[in-house]
């Protein structure tokens, strides 16, 4: 494995998660399986090392993560109104690229940040910043600080570890997967569990009215110069078929696959008059993560998001020509 650009702030890291008792976790808001399964990995290796953890849940998540966040107790969740619980603790952030993606937690209420990240487009916001774009996922970084730690991996911890990895590379298959990310496969492998059921639940598997509704995005989408492929779903819509959030994660990958559009937007109107925008692309020269942090937004090279307050057509015209002007 490469050598750690990191170490420094590891060790740092690691000394000081060791000195302190009382720690508390948060990953980003719309949380995704590497932010739950890195952080829900930090969480298990703390509570084997008899610390008082707590994992701040400041967005709802997904059912379909419940594979990953059944192993973590119900005691261990704290809201973010309650502040006594958090207050003063050490707070370890893992996969968020800035500390707006906390949504509404005040990260001031904690007096030491470490800020475990892998976003390149990130503005770093700890006191010991463990940041590496290279990483493919939050999770490879995780499971370097363990082992910088020295600390053995349980099954569910590397189950845990796993589940990120294979989240944030489309199940090791996309651009960012190096050597590296098949070597931590293959040592988490080792410790034992079923792969299987990952890439099933995270990629393959959908329920009902998220097939319904990804009919509906295949039948309506616009495309543009076949290269920009793009659907907006109204709020009207929304409330209509009692859509949330979570129903709508992982479709917009799918208007990638008609070939042979390299740019793909799903504009969701949640409340009225605000957008969540989910941006996918198929080369890194069409990099969505840049665009989205336009928005105040941010993400990856190809996987990336914001949110934008507005008329909803509105919206879809100005991101649209900012694209436009991108793949020209
Ligand atoms: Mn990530």
């Amino acid at each position: 494995m490469k050598n750690d650009p990191n170490m420094l702030e590891m060790d740092l890291a690691i000394q000081k998660i060791k000195e302190e008792d009382k720690i508390a976790l948060i990953c980003h808001i719309n949380p995704d399986a590497d932010a739950l399964g890195s952080t829900a990995a930090m969480y298990l290796m703390l509570k084997e090392c008899g610390k008082d953890v707590v994992w701040i849940q400041n967005d709802s998540v997904a059912g379909k993560y419940d594979f990953i966040t059944r192993y973590v107790e119900k005691e261990g969740w704290v809201q973010v109104e309650e502040k006594d619980r958090i207050k003063g603790r050490l707070l370890v952030s893992i996969d968020c690229g800035d500390k707006e993606r906390h949504g509404d937690f005040q990260t001031d209420l904690c007096p030491f940040v470490i800020d475990i990240d892998h976003h390149a487009s990130g503005q770093p916001f700890g006191d010991i910043n463990i940041i590496d774009p290279s990483a493919s996922a939050s999770g490879e970084i995780v499971f370097r600080l363990f082992a910088a730690w020295g600390r053995d991996l349980t099954k569910e911890i590397a189950f845990c570890l796993y589940s990120a990895i294979s989240a944030d590379t489309g199940n090791f298959k996309f651009s960012n997967v190096t050597k590296d990310t098949f070597l931590i496969a293959s040592k988490l492998k080792e410790v034992g569990f079923d792969h299987t059921v990952v890439p099933k639940i995270l990629f393959d598997e959908m329920d009902q009215k998220s097939a319904k509704l990804l009919g509906y995005i295949l039948s309506n989408y616009h495309s543009e110069q076949d290269t920009l492929i793009w659907i907006s779903v109204d709020h009207d819509f929304i409330t209509k078929h009692q859509l949330s959030g979570p129903d709508f994660d992982g479709l917009v990958s799918y208007l990638l696959r008609i070939v042979p559009h390299k740019v793909a937007v799903l504009f969701r109107e949640m409340e009225k008059d605000v957008a969540n925008l989910s941006f996918r692309s198929e080369e890194d020269r069409f990099d969505v993560g840049e665009l989205a942090s336009r928005f105040h937004g941010g993400g990856h090279k190809r996987a990336a998001g914001a949110v934008i307050e507005g008329k909803l057509d509105q919206t879809i015209s100005m991101v649209l020509s900012e694209i436009r002007d991108m793949i020209k």
